[in-house]
């Protein structure tokens, strides 16, 4: 299959681009580099040493002897998304190339909107070229269960049975977000599954847990292929930032009670769960969602398994219950629902001590790669940055 990767430069999109690859399709990554250049901005770096892009891609060569073809363009750039589906032709377009860090986007007004003209303008850029270029292209788009928020029902995918007044009808689940950014994950997934309605697309909307480690299949082949590893308080998420701060002697950073309770996913899962959908594509107009994690844990069971695991390694790993930078229910009801990427195939990879002890080695392997100013939270949910001064205000 012909499938562009775009965002095929980070976290979720390198490691995704590779195994699309090595399981024999023709991949282009469509990459802007914006990360790197945030990575700047917000003086970062991720602690493993990734290569370039293009240095990673002939390193991929050489390991596999296939090709990725690499595309520097912005998704913002409406001539530039319309000439990469006119020249790629693609039957599936994965879309991963949004900004997507929450704290990002509460830094201040000006980020909020930067947030909001990158992601829902790309993405809209996409579904215009879809409908002017490759109508039969099937959309695999990168939502959040964020999006959801933690509602006091089971949470379901995307759809809801609701009766009213004596009439039922099936309804796009309420949403309930936590941050601009997932903010621009839900008007994604509104103008996406309108676009599907209006003009016949094929889109799978995945809702996407928070997602830890940073090895494949694929990854592990060769070091010059290893995956980004965010740890700063901006980009870093809940269990790998707290394995790295087991890694560094740095007190484990939970925010608040901890009780708050979210869906997880390994990255090997991630990579699996986009080929399945690339495998089984949306009917022509369906606008389909899938929950896209394996487990839920609360914040305060993540650090106790860090910590269990990191002490096993002699380790000095403490948790510290910090003031909470952002606004959060604690002590939630929390139950969603995940079986459509099972039904199709999924085999889930759990978070057991091996999976915990791979991630910490090579945070170990890495630690003096990292900025200790950047652990510690300077974005407020109700100041921005300015209030602590942090650097990325
Ligand atoms: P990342 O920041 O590591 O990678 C995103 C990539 O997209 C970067 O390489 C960036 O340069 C590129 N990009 C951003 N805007 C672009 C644009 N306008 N045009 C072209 N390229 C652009 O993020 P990630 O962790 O790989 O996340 C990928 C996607 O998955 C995002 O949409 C994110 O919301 C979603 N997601 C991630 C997680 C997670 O835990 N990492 C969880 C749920 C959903
Ligand atoms: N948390 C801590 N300590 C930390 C970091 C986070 O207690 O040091 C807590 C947060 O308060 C929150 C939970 O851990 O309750 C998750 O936070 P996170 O930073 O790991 O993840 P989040 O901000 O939700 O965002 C990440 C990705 C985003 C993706 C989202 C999936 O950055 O792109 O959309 O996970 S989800 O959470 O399902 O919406």
């Amino acid at each position: 299959m012909k499938i562009v990767v775009a965002g095929g430069d980070g976290f979720c999109g390198w490691p995704t681009a590779l195994h699309l690859s090595d399981r024999g399709h023709e991949v282009t990554i469509v990459d802007s580099l914006v990360r790197r250049e945030i990575d700047e901005e917000l003086g970062s770096n991720s602690m493993t040493p990734i290569l370039s892009l293009t240095e990673r891609v002939a390193a991929w060569k050489e390991v596999s002897g296939q090709d990725i073809a690499v595309r520097i363009a912005d998704l913002t750039d409406y001539d530039a998304v319309r000439a990469v589906f006119e020249e790629e032709r693609p039957e599936a377009f994965v879309h991963f190339a949004e900004h997507r860090s929450a704290p990002y986007s509460m830094i201040d007004r000006e980020h909020a909107i930067a947030n909001h003209r990158n992601n829902v303008e790309g993405t809209l850029n996409v579904l215009w070229a879809i409908k002017d270029v490759a109508p039969d292209c099937h959309l695999v788009k990168l939502g959040t269960m964020g999006e959801y928020g933690q509602p006091n029902i089971d949470i379901e995918e995307g759809w809801i049975e609701i009766e009213h007044k004596g009439r039922t009808d099936r309804l796009p689940f309420p949403k309930q977000p936590g941050s601009f950014y997932h903010l621009t994950k839900v008007h994604d997934s509104d103008n996406i599954m309108f676009a599907c309605r209006i003009w016949g697309i094929r889109a799978t909307d995945l809702n996407q847990g928070v997602v830890y480690g940073l090895e494949t299949e694929q990854t592990r082949r060769d070091p010059r292929l290893v995956n980004r590893f965010d740890y700063d308080a901006v980009f870093g998420t809940a269990l790998n930032r707290f394995l790295i701060q087991a890694a560094i002697g740095h007190p484990m950073t939970v925010y608040g009670g901890g009780s708050q309770t979210r869906g997880y996913l390994n990255i090997e899962d991630t990579v699996r769960c986009i080929e399945i959908a690339c495998d089984n594509p949306a009917e022509r107009g369906e606008f389909r969602v899938f929950n896209q994690f394996t487990e839920s844990f609360s914040v305060e069971e993540l650090a106790e398994k860090a910590r269990r695991v990191a002490q096993a390694q002699g380790l000095d790993a403490r948790i510290d219950h910090i003031a909470n930078p952002r606004v959060e229910k604690y002590d939630h009801y929390y139950n969603a629902v995940n079986t459509n990427l099972l039904e199709l195939g999924l085999e889930p990879h759990l978070l057991t001590d091996e999976v915990l002890a791979e991630i910490l080695d090579v945070a170990r392997a890495n630690s003096g790669r990292v900025r200790r100013e950047l652990v510690m939270p300077g974005v407020t949910w109700k100041d921005g940055a300015r209030a602590s001064g942090a650097e990325a205000a």
